[in-house]
């Protein structure tokens, strides 16, 4: 009596193990970029990668509101060559003037309006979009953001 529970019990735990992988089985060919987390490939013409403008806001204990503008993400990684077409969103913040260092590049990205811009890093390194306005702390920044280029 007890050693047929728990050969039952044993069955229905390897039921549900099945279940699992059946079902992982499933959503993995149904679509097999679901499972994916890496970037898409090199080789498409042209790669879009969207940021927007973020704040972080906050209040101290003696009542002061300190807050720092973000782009968000704060780190994008492109391939040397490849196409890109960095979009920004304009979420927090009025007015973000930047520049690209290194590759030439200015613009102004303003709330509820998209900006585009098109960039092909011929070198390997690191590459700093900064906003103009939120330079430092004392001006509700850093807001900069990183574009790692690699081979
Ligand atoms: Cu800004």
């Amino acid at each position: 009596m007890f050693k047929s529970f728990v050969l039952k019990k044993y069955h229905f735990v390897m039921f549900l193990g099945f279940l699992c992988v059946a079902f992982a089985a499933v959503l993995f060919f149904r679509n097999p970029q679901i499972l994916s987390t890496a970037a898409e490939p090199a080789t498409a013409s042209e790669r879009t990668i969207q940021l927007v403008t973020g704040e972080f806001s906050t209040k101290l204990e003696n009542g002061k509101e300190i807050e720092a503008y973000r782009w968000d993400p704060g780190t994008i990684v492109v391939r040397k060559g490849e196409n890109i077409r960095l979009s920004i969103y304009g979420v927090n913040g009025a007015s973000h003037p930047f520049i690209i260092e290194g590759l030439n590049i200015k613009g102004e990205v303003k709330k509820g309006k998209e900006t585009v811009v098109n960039f092909k890093a011929e070198k390997t390194g690191t590459y700093r979009l900064i906003c103009m306005t939120h330079t430092d702390i004392a001006h509700s920044g850093p807001m900069i953001a990183y574009i790692n280029v690699i081979d």
